[in-house]
């Protein structure tokens, strides 16, 4: 055979090869065109190879040559056709994407517990009139110690109980909140009484973690100061968020405590499966914490109060060890 024929042969097999692939409506005629064309023991491709050895010496060579072209050129036209009925969805002869089938349902997410109960905590106190405030995190010495009566020597103030960030040219030493009660001072420097607010954020503490403790937790502050408050409003207010928020049987006690901004001071308690566990502090508002941000303490009083957001968390949903609100464990946050 001459080469010329040889060519000629190869051309025309490109030409019907090509023209089948492109005209394929679905996998079934690609298949057929495959097998015609390409198929390894009858397919018009592998004939032609066979005439290969007819060649005379000089021209095998460049016969090969072609022959490889021609192959390779034919391979990629094959796996656009394929590639193309299986974009096609809409083609029910191929093996392409089912669309009638049920997608993949989307998990929904949801709040983390704490964020549920900062909303939940905001809306019962809102009910009463307590207006949600924010204050900054990394706060100076004036507003998380001077001005709420904690004088340079006081132990809450130590080093090593509390994150020092570094020292501010001017402002004096930083720290990341050890209290929101800081917010309490934020207020009432630049508003005037009758105030109600709640202020509920993130405050820090190197104490070491366990079932109740946690280096960086959550406290709601509340603050009343309006003319004629007394200690019952805030135990009326504090029984009043318990019941709301943990149901009307749970039992709350007032234990007498020591806080340098309040005067007298309690410590407020919850009972929980037998047990009395310490939610927060609170307390009336001392005369001189009332003084140092301009206020008459004789025109108006006020109460305070502090809890601890995870262990009220806790004993809503019974979880006995508020680490896990920190663990990230999908299968312990899902409950929520
Ligand atoms: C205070 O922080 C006062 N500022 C509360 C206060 C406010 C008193 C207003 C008077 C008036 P205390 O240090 O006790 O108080 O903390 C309050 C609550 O925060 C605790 O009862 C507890 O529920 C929670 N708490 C304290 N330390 C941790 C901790 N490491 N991890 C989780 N919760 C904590």
């Amino acid at each position: 055979m001459s080469l010329e024929r040889f060519v000629a042969e190869l051309d025309s097999f490109y030409l019907d090869a090509g023209t089948s692939l492109a005209s394929a409506g679905d996998a079934a005629a690609v298949e057929v065109a495959r097998v015609e064309f390409l198929g390894a023991r009858s397919g018009r491709l592998k004939g032609i190879q066979k005439t290969l050895g007819a060649l005379g010496a000089s021209d095998k060579p460049a016969a090969g040559k072609r022959f490889n072209e021609v192959k390779e050129a034919i391979a990629a036209l094959l796996s656009n056709a394929q590639a193309r009925l299986i974009a096609d969805p809409s083609d029910p002869a191929t093996d392409a994407i089912d669309i009638s089938l049920p997608g993949i349902p989307l998990r929904i997410g949801r709040l983390h517990p704490i964020t549920q109960t900062i909303r939940r905590v905001e809306e019962i106190m809102g009910r009463l009139g307590f207006e949600s405030v924010d204050g900054p995190e990394v706060e100076d010495e004036r507003h998380n110690f001077e001005a709420l009566n904690i004088p340079p020597e006081h132990p809450a103030r130590d080093p090593l109980d509390n994150f020092y960030v570094a020292t501010a040219s001017r402002g004096g030493p930083l720290l990341l909140r050890s209290q929101t009660s800081t917010v309490q001072i934020r207020v009432m420097e630049c508003r005037k009484p009758p105030l109600r607010i709640v202020s509920i954020g993130r405050v820090y503490r190197p104490d070491t973690a366990d079932a109740t403790h946690y280096p960086m937790f959550h406290q709601v502050e509340g603050l009343m100061i309006e003319p004629g408050t007394t200690m019952a409003h805030l135990k009326s207010v504090l029984r009043y968020f318990a019941s709301s928020f943990l149901g009307g049987d749970v039992r709350v006690r007032f234990r007498p405590s020591f806080f340098p901004f309040t005067e007298p001071s309690v410590e407020v308690d919850m009972e929980w499966g037998g047990r009395w566990i310490e939610m927060g502090g609170a307390g009336m508002v001392d005369p001189a914490v009332l003084t140092a941000v301009g206020y008459d303490p004789n025109e108006v009083s006020g109460f305070a109060f502090g809890l601890g957001v995870e262990r009220i968390a806790a004993r809503r949903w019974g979880v006995a060890d508020i680490r896990d609100f920190y663990r990230n464990d999908i299968r312990f946050l899902e409950q929520f």
